[in-house]
């Protein structure tokens, strides 16, 4: 088959995902062509079967905003045609299924182009229901060719929020078990915490949503029991505010804020506890990986999150805000060594059983088979 795949290329579940289905459909002997503004982060594009196509956004002073979607929906339409591609998947619905749509109306008169949409969760939980997308969030849903959820949490949302009657497939998020592995020795710790304190972490795009703040009281209150140095990886607005918190809770120096990582499968495995301190996740991917590599998370009861983690099994869930339970844990896990290796083989085997590239690729390759059937 030859997909188009339009996803944010940036850092996002959304982008890490859309890039890593492509590289695994290529593996499949797919071809995947990415249309987007800038090279997806995590995608090689000298992969066998990667394809990249750039989308320019050609400004004018009469813009006061440039009409990124339109040059999208301009560039899928051209893509398309050009390499005879049997439809769109598109990643997050605002803009780029309504996007998607227009190309397929621009081909319309020559030929069919179904578009697939995947919701992952702040496209419908906090931009669709915006006074101002919340139409065009309907639109971009019935008219679909295909839709997907990352969680059944997502799916029953979205009906409920927007009253869409077309079925939704769920099709979870997915990690490479290869690639995501544990580390039990963790010799690049050291650089961390030269003392051999645990090592905690943080891994997301810094958005309020992530409630990144709980992170740095977590581990100020962790350490209160149990030495430990807390990893920040990424980057996004709530970063300065919590760096300034670490500084006045006196943990500045148990806290070591990295930026957005290329690699975070070398980062993860040299963790021993996962923090996801969310106020809503539709799945948590951060969370799967970290499970794969036998990280044990620490995550609030919010969204798919309970679709993924079995509390006290592989991890543990806590209320939204309530630091003290989500430190507790923490330094349980940190505590108790064998409460630690119970929990993080019990994660490592439910990421490989459940939700292995090997698992859930093919539910996309069915996907796309029934909607290509459909739309004959
Ligand atoms: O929250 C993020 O990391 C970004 C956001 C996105 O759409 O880029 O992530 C969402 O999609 C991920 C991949 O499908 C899910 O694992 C995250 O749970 C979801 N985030 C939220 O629902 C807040």
């Amino acid at each position: 088959m030859k997909v188009g795949i339009t996803c944010y290329p940036t850092y996002g579940g959304s982008g890490i995902v859309a890039t890593e289905l492509g590289m695994e459909l290529a593996a499949r002997g797919h071809e995947a062509h990415f249309i987007t503004y800038a090279n997806p982060i995590r995608l090689d594009p000298g992969t066998p079967r990667i394809h990249y196509h750039e989308v320019e956004v050609t400004n004018y002073p009469l813009f006061q905003y440039p009409p990124y979607s339109l040059a999208l929906a301009s560039r899928m339409a051209d893509v398309a045609e050009s390499y005879d591609l049997d439809l769109l998947h598109v990643h997050y619905a605002i803009p780029h299924s309504i996007a998607a749509m227009l190309a397929r109306q621009m081909l319309a008169p020559r030929r069919r182009l179904p578009v697939i949409t995947t919701l992952h969760g702040t496209d419908i939980t906090l931009v669709g229901v915006e006074p101002s997308y919340f139409p065009i969030t309907r639109f971009s849903i019935e008219q679909s060719d295909g839709i997907t959820s990352i969680s059944n949490y997502l799916r029953d949302r979205t009906v409920q929020v927007f009253g869409v009657r077309n079925e939704i497939r769920v099709i979870h998020n997915f990690v490479n078990c290869e690639l995501y592995h544990p580390d039990n020795e963790k010799k690049g710790a050291a650089q961390y915490s030269p003392n051999g304190e645990k090592l905690l972490l943080h891994l997301s795009n810094f958005r309020p949503v992530k409630r990144v703040q709980d992170c740095i009281h977590i581990l100020a209150e962790v350490r209160k029991r149990v030495p430990a140095h807390l990893l920040m990886a990424g980057d996004g607005p709530e970063r300065g505010p919590a760096e300034h918190l670490a500084r006045s809770l006196g943990v500045h120096d148990h806290v070591t804020f990295l930026g957005k990582q290329n690699h975070v499968e070398r980062l993860i495995p040299l963790a021993h506890v996962l923090l996801m301190p969310s106020e809503l996740e539709s799945f948590g991917l951060a969370a799967l990986e970290a499970m794969a590599c036998g990280v044990v998370p620490v995550a609030t009861r919010v969204g798919g999150v309970p679709e993924l983690i079995t509390h006290g099994e592989d991890g543990f869930l806590e209320e939204v805000g309530d630091v003290a339970a989500q430190a507790a844990r923490v330094a349980d896990l940190l505590a108790d060594d064998d409460l630690h290796y119970r929990m993080s083989k019990a994660g490592r085997w439910n990421a490989a059983e459940r939700f292995c590239t090997e698992r859930i690729i093919p539910q996309y390759e069915r996907y796309y088979e029934d909607v290509l059937h459909a739309a004959l």
